[in-house]
């Protein structure tokens, strides 16, 4: 059976997004990031990283939430999956891009703006972590701009990749760019994410 490794209090949100989308059952070792249970030899021998996701799905031992949602959408033969190459290309491209724009920048700023106790926030960090953001940010309201899914005509896995990994944008004021607002509110609104983000919240 599929193993999930990851609490929904971190990137495994989109994992678990993902299954929710796939209608998978799984067996769930819900270990927070940082936490003891990332830290033991059985994990890090799945992870040398100790980091979170990481699954096991029939003896393939798999880290990194965008590989893995594309792996178990293609697996599975979700319609989520583009088909056309061009498409598949573009979810490529986006899943890389918001990873290398965007997935540690926003974590970074959301430490040092509200995560963190107060102590241990440095507002120098923030305001760079936030200078990069924000042009991306703009990208990809353009993008969201000229068409209103990342990949081909309806939502994919580029969708869910880059919605998951912004969760944190859902309560933040995005206003200013307004077709990402409202395309991140969309994705979310989803049911599959619905059960992920109360996962998380619980
Ligand atoms: N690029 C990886 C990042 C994984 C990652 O950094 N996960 C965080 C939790 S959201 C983690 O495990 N951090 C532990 C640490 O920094 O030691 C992915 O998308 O899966």
């Amino acid at each position: 059976m599929l193993r999930i490794h990851g609490s929904a209090r971190s990137r495994a949100v989109r994992t678990l997004w993902m299954v929710g989308e796939l209608g998978l059952s799984y067996d769930h070792n819900d270990i927070l990031p940082r936490s003891p249970g990332t830290r033991t030899p059985e994990y890090l021998a799945l992870n040398p990283n100790a980091r979170v996701p990481t699954i096991e799905d029939d003896g393939l031992v798999l880290s990194e939430s965008m590989a893995i949602n594309m792996y178990l959408a293609k697996k599975h033969n979700s319609p989520l999956y583009p088909a056309d190459p061009a498409n598949e290309a573009l979810m490529w491209q986006w899943s890389l891009w918001e990873t290398d724009r965007l997935d540690r920048q926003i974590t970074t700023y959301a430490n040092h703006t509200t995560a963190l106790p107060e102590a241990q926030r440095d507002k120098a960090t923030a305001d760079a972590a936030w200078a990069e953001i924000e042009p991306a940010l703009t990208i990809l309201n353009a993008a969201l701009t000229a068409k209103p899914w990342l990949a081909g005509d309806a939502f994919s896995v580029a969708d869910l990749n880059v919605a998951g990994a912004l969760f944190r944008g859902l309560s933040m004021d995005w206003s200013r760019w307004p077709a990402l607002t409202a395309w991140l509110a969309l994705c979310w609104s989803r049911p599959a994410a619905q059960k992920a983000k109360a996962q998380r919240e619980a």
